[in-house]
């Protein structure tokens, strides 16, 4: 599992590393203190990425306009569109169902396995294949408080205070409540979690949880439940059209959702859904690279269920605050950027600066993780120097001298073998981290029925906002796309019953064009943006 050295350390590397190991027994042992709530307040608004002022823009048009989203969010939302309606012959309807749902990660499979099973019409629609989303990437597990210490009440508390008190009320409710039996219909749908001989499942803690909550399939939780959804989604026949991107939602006379012009992401060929409602399930947005972060996120994170839904009228709620992973691999190049499971530190891994010190409670709540990282890196300058920027250590052998030899190939096996591929063997030596962009706060606005402020247009998943308000607790998205991903499926195909639609139009297009000259915003960008650019400018 562990190869050939090809990972080049610098000369500062190696020194600090020394520093790190001599001072490891003792880092082992100490239990540094938690920051005051003063503290955590100064900390974030120096160091978070989130309160970097001229990092955002204030909307001019649309449903939020005067609002503050990421300078880069602010350009697709105010984009122009892919199509003018003359594009499309809204007459001629090539697939015609009860809900359609666009997105497939775990949100969308989560709500067509409902939708399908409450007897809709349903259909998935993914720009790239099922199961290319950010559910498959996560690593670390997903909470609910099913052990006779915990329950959803002690579960809300942990989340609403690491939000800091923002969540919608109702929504985080429902996320809390559902837990539990969110987790049984994941196992017996098949997904195979940790367990002790008897049965029980292996729970832990995450960054600001008070009781041990998280359950995990080793270091591959998110790819574990993304395989049984996706079984599951097409063991019932349920058809996915892949490689077909939704680019512009379609309503009716009447306002309301009716389905979403596709395009084919080979051919360019234009197609027409009609549904009588729609699941926006597209995920998130590390892909924009917000600020100059890297993203542990997947080819396809672009935002564009903000995008779509924001043109036909969608509200969208905390849209100015995204999650950084503190622990984002620094090194090698190779990996820059990619997840490093907070599991690591719910195993025992300590967060060490370049001298040896631990300078932070590991499991401080995400955003004050990550401030922290960077404030240590930048203003005390005590991070080490990396190819791409900043890095500090996470001590990962600490997690053997506190749980005992074969704890780190048993319970995080992949990141065993991520950093193995480079001759770096986390068992014995600690590994360099700093923030990456993994997780979009906020999104579309919706109830606790799972719908948009557009009549029949839904929302799960990570496109969602409020669940978790300005910051979210490790493990509470990969329960919500399956809280919200199900609840969403089973409202928009109870609905879909009632609903007779109007005739089709894509009128919003050039409404919303209006608004944009009226605000006076001039733009040549086209959105959504469907895939991220890394081609070279020269
Ligand atoms: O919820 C997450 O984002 C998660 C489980 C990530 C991780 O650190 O593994």
């Amino acid at each position: 599992m562990v190869e050939k050295r090809t990972a080049v350390y610098t000369e500062a590397m190696l020194e600090s590393m020394k520093k790190v190991e001599a001072a490891r027994a003792a880092n082992t042992a100490f239990e540094p203190r938690r920051m005051t709530a003063e503290e955590k307040e100064t900390l974030l608004a120096t160091y978070h990425p989130d309160y970097k002022q001229s990092e955002f823009e204030v909307l001019k048009a649309g449903v939020n306009k005067g609002g503050k989203v990421p300078t880069e969010l602010a350009a697709l939302l105010q984009g122009k569109s892919r199509i003018s309606a003359s594009d499309v012959d809204l007459s001629k309807i090539d697939y015609d169902v009860d809900v359609l749902i666009i997105g497939g990660g775990g949100a969308g499979a989560s709500a067509a396995i409902e939708a399908h099973e409450n007897g809709a019409n349903t259909m998935i629609v993914t720009k790239l294949r099922i199961g290319d989303a950010n559910t498959m990437m996560a690593e670390g597990g997903i909470q609910a408080a099913d052990k006779p210490n915990d329950s959803p009440a002690i579960h809300y508390l942990d989340a609403f205070g690491g939000g800091h008190f923002a969540a919608k009320p109702e929504l985080l409710r429902k996320l809390v409540c559902d837990a539990p039996e969110a987790i049984q219909w994941l196992n017996e749908l098949g997904v195979e979690f940790d367990k002790t001989p008897d049965g029980t499942m292996v729970t832990t803690h995450g960054g600001g949880t008070s009781r041990k909550r998280m359950h995990a399939a080793k270091d591959y939780s998110g790819a574990e439940i993304m395989r049984t959804l996706r079984d599951e989604v097409l063991n019932r026949g349920i058809p996915v059209i892949d490689f077909t991107s939704a680019i512009e939602l379609i309503l009716d006379e009447n306002g309301k959702c009716a389905g979403a012009v596709l395009k084919n992401m080979e051919t360019g060929e234009l197609l027409v859904a009609r549904a009588k409602t729609v699941i926006m399930a597209t995920g998130g947005a590390g892909r924009l690279h917000y600020q100059g972060f890297p993203t542990s996120n997947h080819y396809g994170a672009t935002a564009d269920g903000l995008v779509l839904g924001y043109r036909v009228g969608a509200k969208l709620l905390y849209a100015d605050t995204l999650q950084y992973h503190p622990t984002g691999a620094a090194f090698p190049e190779q990996i820059f950027g990619a997840l490093v499971t907070e599991k690591v530190r719910s195993l025992g891994a300590k967060l060490v600066n370049a001298n040896g010190e631990v300078f932070m409670h590991p499991l401080e709540t995400r955003d004050v993780s990550a401030a922290s990282i960077i404030r240590e890196c930048t203003a005390r300058g005590n991070g080490l120097e990396t190819s791409d920027g900043l890095g500090l250590w996470l001590d990962t052998p600490m997690i053997e001298l506190k749980g005992g030899e074969g704890t780190i190939e048993k319970r995080i096996p992949a990141m065993l073998r991520m950093f193995g591929k480079y001759g770096i063997d986390i068992r014995k030596e600690p590994i360099l981290v700093f923030p990456t962009l993994h997780y979009q706060n906020g999104g579309l606005d919706i109830t606790a029925d799972g719908m948009t402020g557009v009549e029949n247009l839904y929302a799960a998943g990570e496109v969602v906002g409020g669940i978790h308000g300005r910051n979210r607790l490790m493990g509470n998205s990969l329960l919500d796309i399956i809280v919200f991903g199900r609840n969403a499926g089973q409202q928009a195909s109870e609905k879909a019953k009632t609903v007779t639609l109007g005739a089709l139009t894509l009128d919003h297009i050039a409404k919303f064009e209006a608004e944009l000259a009226e605000s006076g915003v001039e733009t040549d960008v086209q959105s959504p943006k469907l895939l991220p650019d890394y081609t070279r400018k020269v």
